[in-house]
């Protein structure tokens, strides 16, 4: 069966597109598209083409599965020529979402109607691309250069109220997409309504504009080439012919898309949708019905925590110790809300139908109705096993019992629940209402039914899940302690605390380890590590943030940390003092460190780490490592992740690096993981 079909009704050729999932813009619908609108082009009982799509979207883009194999005609550029040439009306019908090639499909088209819930978008910056069918080109001349900017650099998706009013969209339909675009149609023919080619229109551009926009993205798109190269194409729409302009895009495409970056980035897009995908869940894995939430511990987490279950209509009940303390909280949450008012991120009627949705409690039996309930408690073993026996007595077999915890054992914490097969870790990132991340811990014993909902809920409440089996750390934070190691190290064989910082922030971070620790709190950490053993963690590598804490020089929530913030952020002197005092305590040597070191140490250790997390089966696949080291920690999305890194790096050049840094640090932490050497192995082999 054709995932292209038409038919003609009242002298209206009807393309219909039905290419599951997503209705990407595969070889085959390319071809389907050109064969049929060459057909019905010629055909001269039809007065004018609609295009439309069956199943849940619009076109969602080239089909990305094809990118990095040899291009099969035709080629979207050349469908597009092909449709620029027709002389009938051409009209897109638009549902779902049309992104990338679907949305520049519609620009093609002479006019678009879009149902009131689509969207349309450029997100190809996100797969380190630029749009490579036009669109930097149809767009600007459609709704000027700024708008157009708007959309490329920023990767995401407008309402249809939004596209109308800037005038991508001229209708919009309420009921019935087809229908109405029939009729909208009839009327072009009627009225007599010219082809509108988007070729034939000129690009307005602000003087300056170019030039501004590059400054104004300096930052958010740091390290990142298809931002800048889609101001180079929109700036060349505004300076040259179309199809000299066009011909310039295809050249950016093209070298955008052999790219490291962009492979870095397309192996992410692709890695967190197989995130979900757990051996043992499939369609018929029975899924628990989750209608009412309940959130212990109104602290900063809990409270976040809530805000992402309010915001997507779960009803919430928030406990606290105490009415005092349950109100607190519930005040807390309504700040944050008016917060984010200010940022105009969300309105005072979306607050409201969020606040109406929360109930805040001090009586554990208020929980008795809840399907799910999360505790975000002190982080303390006793605490935690305490909520869990008071749930005993007021839940019954069917609610799920999560825990927030970062590093705590959750085999121990189930093993006082009445159901341990309900227990599960739901480790949220701070801000919980923000951070996209959701590591959900399976226990030993953890019900695969379990699992699943919350696969489920995370989706439905906008998270990205990775599945982790338990260790101290889980993933995330078991490999940042390893980062947060070598950089404590480097302290104190003599490299600047601001020095490493910034080596780490040029590799591509959002900020180095220590500016993070002192907008976290470094006394969260040396908390944590008070329960270790010193042989589970390096004390020296944290010597310096134990005498910090101890000072009361607790990071910027204290005015000083590794950084003083008085007015600006300057480094703290007592942390250079306290770097030499703790190396002749520990006899580390002190010496000159090259900012070559100083990246490799960190990010190494960080590789290493991951893949010892997958061969020791805490996470299912690297790629998991991937997703939650860029979405958890900030990993430049540019690089792909810890672990795709290293194989652009070079498994081989990793290991004899590691190798020397044995040399000097001792084997205790570089002793390579097996699954390195194995990789290293296998790259050698391929490349003999
Ligand atoms: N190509 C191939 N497969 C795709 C795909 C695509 N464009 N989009 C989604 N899929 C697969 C996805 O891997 C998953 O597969 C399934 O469809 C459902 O996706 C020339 C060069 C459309 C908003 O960047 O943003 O056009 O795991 O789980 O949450 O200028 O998919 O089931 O096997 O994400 O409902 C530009 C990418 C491409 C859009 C739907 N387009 N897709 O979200 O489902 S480049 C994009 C999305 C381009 C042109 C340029 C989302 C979605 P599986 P899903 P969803």
């Amino acid at each position: 069966m054709s995932v292209v079909t038409s038919r003609i009704e009242n002298n209206i050729s009807i393309i219909t597109i039905d290419n599951p999932p997503v209705n990407a813009l595969s070889h085959a619908v390319r071809q389907g598209l050109s064969d049929e609108l060459k057909g019905v082009s010629k055909n001269d009982d039809v007065a004018a083409i609609i295009i439309i799509c069956n199943g849940r979207t619009f076109c969602a883009g080239a089909d990305i599965s094809e990118f990095g194999k040899p291009p099969k005609s035709p080629g979207l550029p050349e469908l597009m020529a092909e449709m620029d040439m027709i002389e009938k009306p051409l009209v897109a019908a638009v549902h779902g979402t049309a992104l990338g090639g679907g949305f520049e499909l519609t620009l093609c088209c002479h006019y678009r109607v879009m149902e009131s819930a689509a969207k349309v978008g450029l997100p190809e910056v996100n797969l380190g691309l630029i749009p490579g069918a036009g669109g930097t080109q149809r767009l600007p001349r459609l709704i000027g250069a700024q708008e157009a900017l708007d959309m490329i650099c920023g990767g995401k998706p407008i309402s249809a109220k939004k596209a109308y009013e800037i005038g991508i969209a001229d209708h919009i339909s309420k009921e019935n997409l087809l229908k109405e675009t029939i009729k909208y149609t009839e009327d072009l023919i009627k009225e007599g309504k010219p082809t509108k080619r988007l070729r034939d229109l000129d690009v307005v551009a602000a003087n300056d504009l170019f030039k501004e926009y590059r400054k104004k993205i300096a930052h958010k798109s740091r390290g990142f080439l298809a931002p800048f190269a889609a101001i180079e194409a929109v700036q060349a729409a505004s300076e040259l012919s179309f199809d000299q302009g066009v011909a310039f895009e295809r050249e950016k495409f093209k070298e955008l898309v052999s790219s490291p970056q962009s492979k870095a980035q397309r192996h992410l897009f692709f890695s967190e949708r197989a995130a979900s995908k757990i051996p043992g869940i499939d369609k018929t894995t029975p899924i628990r019905d989750v209608k009412k939430v309940a959130i212990i511990g109104g602290g900063l987490m809990g409270c976040g925590i809530a805000i992402n279950f309010l915001n997507n209509g779960f009803p919430v009940t928030l406990l606290e110790v105490s009415a005092d303390a349950a109100t607190a909280a519930k005040e807390k949450i309504e700040n944050i809300y008016r917060s984010t008012i200010k940022k105009g991120r969300m309105s005072e009627d979306q607050m409201n139908s969020s606040m109406a949705l929360l109930t805040a409690s001090d009586d554990y039996n208020d929980l008795s109705a809840s399907d799910l309930i999360i505790e975000a408690v002190f982080e303390d073993m006793a605490i935690k096993k305490q909520v869990i026996n008071n749930l005993n007595k007021v839940t019954d077999e069917n609610a799920i019992i999560a825990t927030n915890t970062s590093f705590l054992d959750i085999n121990e914490i189930a093993e006082g629940a009445a159901h341990p097969e309900n227990v599960i870790g739901l480790h949220f990132f701070s801000p919980a209402h923000i951070m996209p991340l959701l590591e959900i811990v399976k226990t030993d014993k953890s019900d695969i039914g379990v699992i699943a909902t919350a696969l489920k809920l995370a989706k439905s409440i906008g998270k990205t899940p990775v599945v982790s089996g338990v260790c101290y750390g889980f993933i995330a934070n078991r490999m940042s302690s390893c980062y947060g190691r070598e950089a404590g190290l480097l302290l104190l064989e003599g490299a600047p605390v601001d020095r490493i910082d910034k080596t780490l922030y040029d590799f591509g971070m959002p900020m180095g380890m220590f500016s993070m620790l002192d907008m976290a709190g470094i006394d969260i950490g040396v908390m944590a590590r008070e329960k270790l053993s010193s042989e589970e963690y390096d004390e020296r590598a944290f010597s310096v943030h134990a005498a910090l804490v101890k000072s009361g020089q607790k990071g910027k929530k204290t005015g000083a940390g590794f950084y003083k913030y008085n007015g600006d952020k300057t480094p703290n002197q007592r942390v250079a003092e306290l770097s030499a005092e703790m190396a002749d305590k520990y006899g580390v040597k002190r010496r000159d460190i090259t900012t070559k070191e100083i990246e490799e140490r960190c990010i190494f250790a960080l590789i290493n780490e991951g893949f010892k997390i997958v061969e020791e089966g805490i996470a299912l696949r690297a790629s998991d490592v991937d997703v939650v080291y860029t979405l958890g920690f900030g990993f430049p999305r540019y690089r792909g992740g810890p672990l795709h890194y290293a194989q652009q790096l070079g498994f081989t050049y990793i290991l004899k690096r590691m190798k020397e840094f044995a040399k000097t640090q001792g084997d205790r932490w570089w002793a390579p993981s097996k699954m390195l050497v194995k990789l290293a192995e296998e790259e050698r082999e391929e490349n003999v």
